[in-house]
């Protein structure tokens, strides 16, 4: 079994989790779920970032300790995964032993490599990006940039990563590797970041700056930098599971690319004598009327809220039909609603309560052998077929969203197929022509309907399993012989009814005075 290995970034904990971490995750899952079903042997990992500035100074604020508080914070992001149906196999806090120990042993032989050494550092600060500035990062009026919140000067000793001596073999490597970033206008950009000459990275915090991270194991007065750290994750949760590393895929967001996971992570690999990942995919942010939905704004939307309302599957589905992945996507509720009544509602839903409908009331509940293959009924086929090998490559290439066009395509022909077929009509004749075509539509819909949701069952698994539950039938393990047309269903009793994707109650009036 070929091995996948895949990673989402993991969230600071200074926060509870937005809807931009839901999305990392569910898109993840969406993979992760697709390579299971293509055969691989996965591993899926997420999980939690837990030391630095903002954690600390979020802790303090509360007047709590801050392993106190990482251990609330991570709760509920951990409980965010199954509200979500993420399949994830691990979860990682960066408090944990098992990384601090790996983060320990790195940095070691990193020193004894000589990738790292002690200097003055002298320079501005950010503490909310918790990154030393250069005259470079300001503003063409010489102020400094919002996103760094307060910038202050200090002057102090501390440990350097060798970067620069990595970057030609940085930039040989992408040149090398055209593919390495998704999507590939990235990868464009990380060259173009690369043109400037890097400096060496500040891995270390005095401890009377920052007292909550890993302390250097070559040096007591010094706490490891939060990147440094948190990248290692990926490595450290799989170090003692061997042929797992390395990772094949990291998904993070794209405001997180460069320079951590294109610049430093590479080059921390490399240096450590470590193989690099097959690839990064960068998504985009979810933007509330223009503005990235953020902690530190204030405009982000709880995604369990969502989730309550109209169940995990509908937003699941929403989040990935919506976004182009890379692309920026403007959250809106009234887009979810028509998402929601239109794709989820009508087409789907509406195809499951005709068949189940029909094959009850003109079939007695069982579904009956096709007898017929008429011109409309092999078009709907060679579509079925058409939809298939497009969708399989689509969703490869991480074009999720147009896969699902695609299914959705499908289903609307399927309700196109029943209106011309009117089976309701042909149920009146007692002419055994028409009682013929009354069984073909009968057959036709339902192997229509488990088709297409044997298709979409990484994106929506729990609807995938109702409607296979209602039309009796048992999938098998090879995903491929599902997607083929055939008469599985022949001779199977189904179902008489099931409420999918109800009309969303009416917003609540205002109260009047
Ligand atoms: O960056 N839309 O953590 P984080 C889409 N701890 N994705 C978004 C988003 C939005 N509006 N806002 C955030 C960190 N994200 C570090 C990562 S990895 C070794 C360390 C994504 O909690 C963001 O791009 O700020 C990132 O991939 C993830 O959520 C966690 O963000």
């Amino acid at each position: 079994m070929p091995s996948f290995y895949i990673t989402t970034a993991i969230d600071y904990v200074n926060g509870s989790p937005h809807l931009g971490h839901a999305y990392e995750k569910v898109l993840t899952d969406v993979i992760a779920r697709f390579r299971r079903q293509q055969g691989d042997q996965v591993h899926f990992l997420t999980g939690v970032d837990e030391h630095g500035q903002k954690v600390q100074a979020s802790a303090k604020k509360r007047g709590i300790p801050p392993q106190q508080f990482c251990d609330e914070v991570s709760a509920e992001f951990r409980a965010l995964l199954p509200r979500l149906n993420i399949s994830n196999d691990d979860f990682i806090r960066t408090t944990e032993p098992r990384h601090k120990t790996v983060v320990q042993a790195v940095l070691q032989q990193l020193f004894d490599k000589g990738e790292i050494y002690k200097a003055e550092y002298q320079g501005f600060y950010s503490t909310r990006q918790e990154q030393f500035l250069q005259e470079k990062d300001r503003n063409p009026d010489g102020s400094w940039p919002e996103l760094f919140g307060e910038v202050t000067e200090i002057t102090e000793s501390n440990y350097f990563f060798k970067l620069k001596h990595y970057q030609a073999w940085l930039v040989d490597f992408l040149t090398q590797k055209p593919d390495f970033i998704f999507p590939a206008y990235r990868q464009k950009q990380v060259l173009e970041f690369l043109k400037e000459p890097l400096n060496d990275l500040c891995i270390s915090r005095p401890k009377e700056r920052l007292e909550w991270g890993i302390p250097m194991p070559f040096d007591d007065g010094y706490v490891t930098y939060v990147w440094f750290d948190a990248l290692l994750n990926y490595y450290s949760a799989v170090a003692d599971k061997p042929g797992t590393w390395p990772a094949t895929y990291h998904v993070i967001g794209k405001d997180i690319l460069v320079p951590p996971h294109a610049v430093y992570w590479p080059i921390m690999l490399q240096a450590a004598g470590l193989p690099l990942p097959g690839g990064i995919i960068a998504h985009g942010w979810w933007m509330q009327r223009g503005a990235k939905m953020s902690k530190s704004t204030g405009n982000a939307l709880n995604p369990l809220d969502l989730v309550t309302e109209f169940g995990t599957d509908a937003f699941r589905y929403f989040l990935i039909r919506e976004m182009n992945v890379g692309q920026d996507s403007d959250f809106t509720r009234e887009q979810f609603l028509v998402r929601y009544n239109s794709e989820l509602a009508n087409n789907l839903g509406n195809l499951v309560n005709r068949t189940l409908n029909m094959t009850t009331r003109f079939a007695g509940g069982v579904v009956p052998a096709a007898e017929t293959t008429e011109e409309l009924d092999l078009a709907l086929r060679a579509l079925w077929d058409r939809t298939r090998d497009e969708f399989i490559p689509l969703c490869e290439g991480f074009q999720f969203h147009t896969a699902l066009e695609r299914a959705m395509v499908f289903l609307t022909e399927t309700n196109a197929y029943i209106e011309k077929r009117a089976p309701w009509k042909l149920g009146k004749s007692t002419d055994p022509k028409d009682q013929a075509l009354l069984r073909t539509s009968l057959a036709t819909m339902a192997e229509a309907l488990r088709l297409a949701v044997a298709l979409i069952q990484h994106v929506t698994p729990t609807t995938t399993e109702k409607i296979n539950a209602v039309l009796g039938h048992q999938p098998g393990a090879v995903w491929a012989d599902e997607l083929v047309w055939g008469s599985r269903l022949t001779g199977v009793k189904v179902a008489e009814s099931l409420v999918l994707f109800p009309r969303p109650a009416p917003p609540a009036k205002p109260a009047t005075a």
